[in-house]
């Protein structure tokens, strides 16, 4: 599918914790998406807009290009890429209130921890390195953060950090994996994010329109 001018376009992700959550928010503002399951977009029957099925880690890059007027992301993987991008021509329009988590600092059980004092020169694995960085400086620590892009919470039984912070909702992985959470990091929800760049007239009408259909589902809610 060609890039219409004359509609929206929506990144949402394909599969994973927030795909449901932002299809039933589209849903509930009335939208009806035309495709199936496996398609990378789909075009909506009802309101001239198209959906864009791609990674979370992507929208946020397709809203600040302008590639998309609107995402659904993670609060967690948005503020990673306002702390790594030089432009991050976005903005957040709705707080969702859902997919809710935090990111925490965990250790081993068996770890002491007296403060944040304590991880002066340690290493710390991650997958949200800037949000850690931004944390150790508030702190006023200096640490060794390791990007990892999954499987964090392995770091300290594979000696490659002996602190981890990572997402955690239950705790239930924490626990599993014999850490315990010493500090939060970051609170994440899920958020509506939408472009700062220019928008031509009749698309920006086309987002207030959509917007405000959102914000209706969104009081219904509260
Ligand atoms: O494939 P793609 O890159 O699109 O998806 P992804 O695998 O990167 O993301 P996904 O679908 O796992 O999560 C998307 C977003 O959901 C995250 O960026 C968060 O904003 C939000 N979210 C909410 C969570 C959790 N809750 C959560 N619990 N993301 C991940 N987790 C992990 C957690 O780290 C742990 O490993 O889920 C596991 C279970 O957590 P506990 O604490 O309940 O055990
Ligand atoms: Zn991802």
């Amino acid at each position: 599918m060609l890039i219409d001018e004359d509609r929206l376009h929506i990144a949402i992700q394909k599969n994973g914790r927030l795909s449901d959550i932002s299809r039933d928010l589209l849903k509930g503002a009335g939208l009806r998406l035309q495709n199936g399951r496996n398609a990378l977009t789909a075009r909506v029957e009802n309101f001239a807009a198209d959906i864009m099925f791609v990674r979370d880690d992507d929208i946020p890059t397709f809203v600040a290009d302008g590639v998309c007027e609107f995402g659904i992301v993670g609060g967690n993987v948005l503020e990673e890429f306002r702390l790594s991008s030089r432009e991050p021509a976005v903005e957040i329009v709705a707080e969702l209130g859902t997919a809710r988590c935090s990111l925490k600092l965990a250790a081993p059980e068996a770890t002491a921890w007296t403060g944040p004092q304590g991880l002066a020169g340690q290493r710390i694995a991650t997958s949200y390195p800037r949000i850690v960085e931004r944390w150790l400086a508030e702190q006023g620590v200096e640490a060794s953060v390791v990007k990892m892009n999954g499987a964090v919470e392995l770091a300290p039984r594979l000696k490659i950090a002996p602190y981890i912070c990572d997402l955690v909702s239950t705790g239930a992985t924490l626990e599993a994996n014999g850490l315990r959470a010493v500090a939060d990091v970051f609170d994440s929800e899920a958020v509506l994010i939408r472009t700062t760049r220019p928008v031509p007239a009749q698309r920006h009408a086309l987002g207030e329109a959509l917007l405000s259909r959102i914000q209706g589902v969104l009081e219904t809610k509260d």
